[in-house]
């Protein structure tokens, strides 16, 4: 999806005359109106100035891949973005790719997900324009055994994100939430392609409630969903959130993957919603329950159990 050129040219003028346009473009008057057209139903404001010309004097809260390409502070995430207005999944359309050999980094994003899913078959609702729903595309270079620590650095990389656009200071959950005033605000879903012992393709899907209200959620939500909205008390920008969170990703992958994920685990320590508490933890069919004392080095949650005995944990959900 390209920029469209008009949008270049009002971006870089405050005026822009319809003779200029049609003369940059090399286009008939007629066509300028169409491409002030379309430009206007994408979103954006433009405004018809008699005697000076065509000025750009809004734009949308739309996730294009231009507005996110534009100021974004990393190398390889985001430079190929496919976006769609609305989609089931954008995990799943990340995978319908992975057929065409697609670049590290590739994003795919959408304004709404029609049935966007958590973990275990559950469902993420994903109001349209409200939040963020997204998936990277990686090839990461890292022993399997590392893989499951994936989440918690895409939890640590969204929170940093966080904090820098908004100045709050969500906290983690183990193993895929991020948490603010205690109500779920991000969930992480990352699936797999490849071998047993060789990863071909990591999918990481993220959602985050941005500018929900409370009624933005279904019912049965409204009691444990929150938005950065909902706690600040106004609006934040997508776009803005969404830069962030590429370059906070690619910052803590790139340094994981060529020092290890120590410094990640380390601050996912720091902002822990989960050590220090006693938990329930279902894995399967099994609850275990205990106290959180630790996140060890390779990722598991380490539980002291009533008997004294301490277990790490490596997947399930805390209930
Ligand atoms: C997750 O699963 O938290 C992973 C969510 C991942 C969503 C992203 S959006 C982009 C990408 N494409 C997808 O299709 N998915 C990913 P889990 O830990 O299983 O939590 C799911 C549970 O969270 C649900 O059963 C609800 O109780 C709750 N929930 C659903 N939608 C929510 C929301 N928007 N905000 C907060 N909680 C929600």
């Amino acid at each position: 999806m390209e920029a469209p050129r008009l949008l270049k040219y009002l971006t870089e003028s405050s005026f822009l005359s319809g003779e200029a346009v049609a003369n940059r473009l090399n286009i008939s008057r007629a066509a300028v109106w169409k491409e002030i057209e379309a430009l206007r139903r994408l979103g954006y404001e433009v405004e018809a100035v008699p005697n000076k010309g065509y000025r750009l004097a809004g734009r949308p809260d739309r996730l294009y891949p231009w507005e996110i390409q534009s100021g974004l502070d990393a190398e390889f995430m985001g430079r190929e973005i496919h976006y769609f207005a609305s989609i089931d999944s954008t995990n799943n359309a990340a995978k319908a790719m992975l057929g065409n050999g697609p670049p590290e980094g590739t994003l795919v994003l959408a304004e709404e997900q029609t049935t966007g899913r958590g973990r275990m078959g559950r469902f993420w609702s994903s109001a349209p324009d409200k939040g963020i729903w997204m998936s990277l595309i990686l090839r990461p270079r890292i022993p399997v055994a590392d893989l499951p620590k994936m989440t918690i650095l895409t939890g640590v990389a969204v929170r940093r994100a966080i904090v820098e656009a908004t100045g709050m200071e969500p906290l983690i959950k183990w193993p895929n939430d991020i948490l603010l005033d205690g109500r779920k605000i991000c969930g992480i879903l990352a699936e797999l392609s490849g071998e047993i012992d060789r990863v071909a393709f990591l999918v990481m899907g993220m959602g985050i409630n941005v500018n929900h209200e409370k009624h933005d959620f279904p019912e049965e939500l409204r009691e444990k969903a929150g938005s950065l909205a909902m706690t600040e008390g106004k609006p934040f920008s997508r776009v803005e959130l969404v830069r962030l969170a590429l370059k906070h990703f690619e910052d803590t992958y790139q340094q994981a993957c060529q020092n290890g994920f120590s410094d990640v685990l380390s601050e996912c320590r720091r902002y822990s919603a989960t050590l220090g508490r006693t938990v329930t933890i279902r894995e399967g069919s099994r609850e275990i329950t205990g106290l959180a004392e630790a996140l060890g080095d390779d990722g598991g949650l380490i539980l002291r159990l009533s008997s004294g005995e301490s277990i790490p944990v490596y997947a399930g959900e805390m209930i």
